[in-house]
């Protein structure tokens, strides 16, 4: 079994709906087993302008490798990603792998460590939450320290009285 991180995020439609669907989806694969999950945040989007994002992180025992993951990543970026206008828009749902085990892959396919994930408070914090002491075995630093080292106010635990 290998231990692997993966985050969460989705600012299209009913994101909390989305975001916890997509988590029991996960859960229920055989050879998957969900350790620990983080709150879920609402985050300022990086980039251009759009909707706030909902954030989160959860830890997996795995027994499939990086590539089969990230295929059932994204078939239920696909079952839970897209709504259907009149014509296939805007993906709602984005899976990220950040770590598997201190693997250190960079394919076409597949670069892991999350490339951006050293920069991104949004990854950062919720993982933090759940991991706080799993190095990243790029920046060879822990994942707390990576948190204290990005700017965070972006990145707000979700109220869920907020929610209507
Ligand atoms: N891929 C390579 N490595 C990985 C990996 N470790 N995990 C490849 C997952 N996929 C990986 O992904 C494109 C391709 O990346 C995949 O086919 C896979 O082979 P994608 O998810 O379809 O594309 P994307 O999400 O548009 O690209 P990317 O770079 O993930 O987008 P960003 O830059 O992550 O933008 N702001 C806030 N607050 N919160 C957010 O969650 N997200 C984005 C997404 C922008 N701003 C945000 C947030
Ligand atoms: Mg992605």
């Amino acid at each position: 079994m290998a231990k692997c991180a993966i985050a969460l995020g989705s600012n299209l439609g009913n994101s909390l709906n989305t975001v916890e669907n997509a988590l029991k989806e996960l859960a229920n694969i055989p050879g998957i087993d969900l350790i620990a999950t983080s709150s879920w945040y609402q985050t300022s989007p990086v980039g251009p302008p759009q909707p706030d994002y909902i954030n989160g992180c959860v830890v997996l025992e795995i027994e499939q490798k990086p590539e089969e993951l990230l295929t059932i990543l994204q078939a239920i970026e696909l079952q839970f990603g897209r709504v259907r206008k009149e014509k296939w828009v805007a993906r709602t749902l984005d899976l990220d792998i950040l770590l598997y085990d201190d693997l250190v892959i960079d394919t076409p396919k597949l670069t892991i460590p999350h490339p951006h994930m050293i920069e991104r408070a949004f990854v950062l914090v919720p993982l933090a939450e759940i991991a706080p002491n799993w190095i990243e075995p790029v920046s060879k630093k822990a994942i707390a320290q990576l948190a204290k080292e990005v700017d965070c106010t972006g990145v707000r635990l979700l109220n869920q009285h907020d929610i209507s």
